[in-house]
């Protein structure tokens, strides 16, 4: 696999868009061995993620939740960044108006170099009380396999993820809108496109003009949105992609 497969208008995209936004999703850390949520064998093959993830399934036996957490998030300290979320990170080092909006809580993206990057569901690593609101850090999680207690008012903690029926965060759904309507580029990667308001942003950035292009070894459920489709791991297409970006913009 080469550059060849990239359409003459991504090329000429990569060496002069001065706005490029970027979303991403599970896919693009099942090549560090997170599993992805829909995909054959992944987090909820057996499990609607609808029926689930949400708070009331929290409230109804929190334990069990807060444990599938904990799995999850020591999954995640056991695993490595991969060559896409690197690439991603080199590539917001070499243009200034680059936005890196991803739907993933696992942090592999800031691992890897990533900043100020737009988390819209939240992350594994942060908790919070759901009575007083306080916040807390993985680090301060007990051992314990059970639902801990807010030390300040005794509440339950719950993961800072964001689940169905929620709000997404206010300011980073602004963010991720702005964005995309503004890049002149958006590459949507590694999302099934199934679960919105994320879903709406490659939409959206062709409304205002972007070129849209998906990189997943299977066309999503958004694929007749794009304008390319791109049908290979990101962490195969993403370093590729980045070479013609840097070769480019470190020319110019
Ligand atoms: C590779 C690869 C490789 C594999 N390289 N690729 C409009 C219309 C209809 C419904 C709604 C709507 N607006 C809102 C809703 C309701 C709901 C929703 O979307 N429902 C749908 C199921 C229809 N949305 C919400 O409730 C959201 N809140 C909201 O909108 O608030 C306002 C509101 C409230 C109530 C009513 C109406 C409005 C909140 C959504 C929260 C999602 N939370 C989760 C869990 C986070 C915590 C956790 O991690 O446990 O977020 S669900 C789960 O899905 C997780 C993900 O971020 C999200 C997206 O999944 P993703 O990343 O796309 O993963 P997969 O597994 O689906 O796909 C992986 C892809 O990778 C596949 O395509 C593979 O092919 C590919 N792949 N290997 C590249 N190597
Ligand atoms: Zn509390």
């Amino acid at each position: 696999m080469d550059a060849s497969l990239f359409s003459d208008r991504l090329h000429s995209l990569l060496e002069r868009a001065d706005s490029i936004a970027v979303l991403t999703g599970a896919g693009v850390s099942a090549e560090s061995g997170v599993p992805t949520f829909r995909d054959p064998g992944g987090l909820w093959s057996r499990f609607k993620p609808e029926e689930l993830a949400n708070v009331d399934a929290f409230m109804r036996n929190p334990d069990l939740v807060w444990e599938w957490y904990t799995y999850r998030r020591e999954l995640i300290a056991g695993v490595q960044p991969n060559p896409g979320h690197v690439a991603l990170a080199e590539m917001q080092t070499l243009i200034p108006d680059f936005t890196l909006v991803t739907q993933n809580v696992d942090n592999l993206h800031q691992r890897a170099g990533s900043t100020d990057v737009v988390e819209l569901h939240g992350n594994i690593e942060r908790s919070f009380c759901m009575d007083c609101r306080a916040t807390v850090d993985k680090i301060d999680l007990p051992a314990s396999k059970a639902v801990p207690r807010c030390a300040h008012c005794g509440g339950l903690i719950r993961p800072g993820v964001v689940w169905f029926g929620e709000m997404l965060p206010d300011a980073q759904l602004r963010r991720a809108s702005d964005a995309a309507a503004r890049c002149q580029l958006f590459l949507s990667i590694g999302t099934s496109g199934e679960v919105y308001p994320a879903a709406q942003l490659p939409g959206l950035a062709r409304e205002h003009g972007a070129w849209v292009v998906e990189i997943n070894p299977r066309p999503s459920s958004i694929a007749h949105r794009m304008h390319e489709c791109i049908e290979a791991p990101s962490g195969v297409v993403l370093p590729l992609l980045v070479d013609v970006f840097r070769r480019s913009r470190l020319s110019a």
